[in-house]
């Protein structure tokens, strides 16, 4: 087998490079380790920022997306028993939209699927080599075949846990955080229209959705915790007290989804060795607080498209090689966007309400809901800073 690029991974970076490589005439063999369906219902990110959302209308992947997104002008934040919104629209004239990563999963399948592409699920033992000069990927099909697929270059989207980044000598960042996130997905309508973020001494709490009869909702918790742990009751209970405002129902419902989910900072410098380029969650993670993970996986691999095109087209190596600086730069904003948002609304010393953090904390959060500068740079790095940025 031969493509000009091997993809490594069907999550949102390794589909969408494989789709922005097709409008530009490179093809590409996408290898995805898990089943279409899997894929397909793995609940992961819900907020698309605005340059994600201009992208994907402008490759033709937006129809379902503006039937079923739900166009979010802010977010709250809520502390000290006083609910404070920031105002998108009014400090940046830009939104979000919630819309489920595996809706943009979904369709990104079904948009590659229908252009022919050659996406194969279910494979297994996938092994990187000849990543110096002539790649090539071994691994064993659906069909239990052992297979090579040959390729100009190989493009590591294998998520967090996947095997390329081991094949790139890199340096790493990392910081782990002291809780966790249980999430639960319910049947149960929205009754607030945006997301609210919520600090409360017992510990952080979000409030999203996802349709209008699914509520996304999240409690911070310990690390070691074990969602089965949590009763229904347990957690209704719990996020009543922590996202309490006047004015405010939380509308119950049977929980679709339950569990739990680790939280760190990780940075893996460079992002290309070779031939070998990793994009997504393979480089780079953030904690959720600031909904920045599957945004940045997208920004990745639009800078990648554009200079793997130049390369294997006009053989023009500059995009190639300042793929990994420029992305970083949008990576580390991210970073330290989403661990801010993390520090200041989380609880982190359950033991000591009246300490030195919570006080700054609270401070924090009062300037940025009072001071417009404060609110505007809020705004901006959720919304997402333009693609073309310097950052
Ligand atoms: P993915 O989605 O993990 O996809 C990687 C794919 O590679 C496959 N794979 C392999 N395939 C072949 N061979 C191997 N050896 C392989 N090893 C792995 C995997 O099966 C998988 O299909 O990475 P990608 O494409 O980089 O996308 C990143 C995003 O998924 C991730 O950043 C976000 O989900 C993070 N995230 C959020 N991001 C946002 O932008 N906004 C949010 O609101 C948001 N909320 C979240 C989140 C992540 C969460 N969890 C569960 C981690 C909320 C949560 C709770
Ligand atoms: C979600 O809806 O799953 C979600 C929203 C905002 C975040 C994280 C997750 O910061």
């Amino acid at each position: 087998m031969r493509t000009q690029v091997g993809i490594v991974g069907a999550g949102p970076a390794g589909l969408l490079l494989s789709h922005l490589l097709a409008r530009q005439g490179i093809d590409s063999v996408v290898l995805e380790c898990r089943s279409r369906a899997y894929v397909e219902q793995r609940v992961r990110a819900g907020v698309l920022e605005h340059p994600t959302v201009e992208l994907l209308r402008e490759t033709g992947l937006a129809a379902r997306l503006d039937q079923q997104g739900l166009a979010h002008e802010g977010i709250s934040l809520r502390f000290d028993g006083g609910d404070h919104r920031i105002d998108f629209a009014d400090l940046v004239g830009r939104g979000i939209v919630v819309y489920g990563q595996q809706e943009v999963v979904k369709d990104l399948i079904a948009a590659r699927l229908a252009d022919g592409a050659d996406i194969r699920f279910d494979v297994s033992d996938v092994a990187l080599d000849g990543i110096t000069d002539a790649p090539v990927i071994g691994f064993v099909d659906a069909d239990g075949k052992r297979r090579e697929l040959a390729c100009d270059v190989i493009a590591g989207c294998d998520g967090f846990h996947g095997i390329s980044r081991a094949a790139v000598p890199h340096t790493v960042h990392d910081r782990q955080y002291p809780f966790a996130w249980l999430g639960i997905l319910a049947k149960a309508a929205p009754t607030h229209h945006e997301l609210v973020y919520a600090n409360h001494e017992r510990g952080f709490s979000l409030y999203s959705m996802r349709s209008p009869e699914v509520t996304r909702l999240y409690l911070q918790v310990p690390p070691d915790t074990d969602a089965a742990d949590w009763s229904e009751a347990q957690i209704w209970d719990e996020l009543a007290v922590r996202l309490a405002a006047e004015g405010f129902v939380l509308n119950e419902g049977p929980l679709i989804e339950k569990g739990v989910t680790g939280m760190r900072s990780f940075v893996a410098e460079p992002m290309r060795h070779g031939r070998l380029f990793l994009a997504g969650d393979a480089a780079h993670i953030v904690p959720p607080t600031g909904a920045k993970g599957m945004n940045l996986a997208i920004a990745d691999v639009r800078v990648l498209a554009d200079a793997l095109a130049e390369f294997l087209r006009d053989h023009d190596e500059s995009g190639i090689d300042s793929y990994s600086r420029t992305c970083l730069r949008r990576v580390w904003r991210a970073e330290h966007f989403s661990w801010w948002m993390t520090s200041m609304l989380h609880n982190v010393d359950a033991a000591d309400t009246d300490s030195f953090t919570r006080q700054l904390q609270l401070s924090q959060l009062r300037y940025t809901v009072s001071s417009r500068a404060a609110a505007t740079s809020l705004a901006e790095n959720y919304v997402g800073l333009p693609h073309q940025a310097a950052l």
